[in-house]
């Protein structure tokens, strides 16, 4: 064996032993979801031969040639018995693309696909693509829902920062293959739009985020629903929000639907993130919710604050302070698997049950939304506690 031969070899040899990893679940537990020690996905996991160009004549430095950033916001389904990510895999270029890793046990081994997915543009090309949301509809097909950023075409001259955010639609059979349909018409702009499993009278409905900027949401109140009578010439005429934004709360900034929600007998289990504003930027944590089985518009049960906030590592990364979840994959007998991302560079999993964190909405206090509010409620939990623990 030549030596670039050997070199080629010893590194794809370090990158098994880094794929192979075993992942353990961390001890400490909130009783609501165990995290799991190591990232399941990260930068590292993307295939050598997608960096390396491992032509000696060509690269006899042997060095990476498109590097990768990271790889995070993945959307999660299981299909053909395996745990499959839909990643956004963004490279040095600060090009964010799609790439599906599966594994065949949900907690560690992911593997990318030897390709990424070749979305097909529309006639307005986007600049970039990400954070798709899958669904596998009643209709027979696998949507993959997901932002499609362009350049502002109304920026001043020399202002290249002002985007648009749209919601690109796109649909398959097999993951490899997508069938690109037009973005959804809307007035403002939209990102973290998720298409709901079930028609609701005959009707694709989708939840929604309108904003009115790229960034800010603005006068946008919330997490938006909307009835659409054709997926592929998708038009919002009429939006109502079904998760409103408050002041001094988790979600005050914005919010955002995650994956779409779990069916359970006692209502619709949604998981979002919320994000609020402070000196260190902005913060993004995960919270749970859930809407009424007749009408999954309609909010049945709201707990206070979040369920999940960055912790450790989680907290650095390219935009420290977030996490952010757009996959969750629930198994026939309750399991859940949460893959979230930290701070916009790797996916993490995390598991609970169906039975825990419908328990979780239904009992935990709603957020009465002042300091007075938060300490009546926690005195009660004190006082009742402390009449047990007495009488123990
Ligand atoms: O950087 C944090 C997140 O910011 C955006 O989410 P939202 O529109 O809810 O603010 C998205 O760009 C998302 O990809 C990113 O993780």
């Amino acid at each position: 064996m030549d030596n670039y031969t050997k070199r080629i070899s010893e590194k794809m040899a370090q990158h098994e032993v880094l794929l192979a990893r075993n992942n353990e679940p961390e001890e400490e537990t909130n009783g609501l979801f165990t995290r799991y020690k190591q990232p399941v996905l990260t930068a590292a996991h993307t295939p050598l031969f997608w960096r390396y160009d491992m032509d000696e004549k060509t690269n006899p430095y042997f060095m990476e040639r498109i590097g990768m950033n990271g790889v995070f916001n993945a959307g999660a389904l299981k299909w053909n018995g395996k745990y499959i990510l839909v990643a956004r895999v963004e490279g040095a270029d600060r090009k964010s693309f799609f790439a599906v890793a599966e594994s065949p046990n949900g907690i560690d081994q992911f593997r990318f696909w030897d390709y990424p997915i070749t979305m097909p543009d529309t006639e307005d090309p986007a600049t970039n693509i990400y954070d798709m949301r899958l669904t596998v509809h009643e209709d027979g097909w696998i949507y993959g829902i997901f932002c499609a950023e362009r350049h502002d075409p109304k920026a001043p001259a020399g202002d290249l920062s002002s985007a648009t955010a749209t919601a690109g639609i796109a649909r398959t059979k097999d993951l490899n293959q997508w069938e690109r349909l037009p973005d959804l018409q809307t007035k403002g702009q939209q990102r973290n739009v998720v298409l709901h499993p079930e028609f609701l009278n005959g009707k694709y409905a989708l939840y929604t985020r309108p904003q009115d900027g790229f960034i800010d949401a603005g006068s946008g109140g919330g997490i938006g629903w909307t009835l659409v009578d054709d997926i592929a010439h998708a038009v919002v005429k009429e939006e109502k929000i079904i998760d409103y934004r408050y002041y001094h709360t988790i979600k005050e900034l914005k919010n955002g639907e995650g994956p779409h929600p779990i069916k359970t007998s006692k209502g619709w289990l949604h998981l979002a993130h919320g994000v609020r504003g402070c000196a260190a930027g902005m913060r993004y944590v995960l919270y749970l919710y859930m809407t009424s089985l007749e009408d999954p518009s309609k909010l049945i049960a709201s707990p206070g604050g979040y369920c999940m906030a960055p912790e450790g590592e989680e907290r650095i990364g390219d935009v420290s302070n977030v996490l952010f979840c757009n996959g969750w994959i629930a198994e026939e007998d309750g399991k859940v698997f949460i893959y979230y991302a930290s701070s916009d560079t790797r996916m993490h999993v995390a598991t609970s049950t169906v039975d825990k964190l419908v328990d979780y909405c239904l009992n935990t206090p709603a957020d009465g939304l002042t300091t007075s509010a938060s300490v009546e409620t926690l005195k009660k939990q004190i006082e009742k506690n402390l009449t047990i623990l007495r009488n123990k």
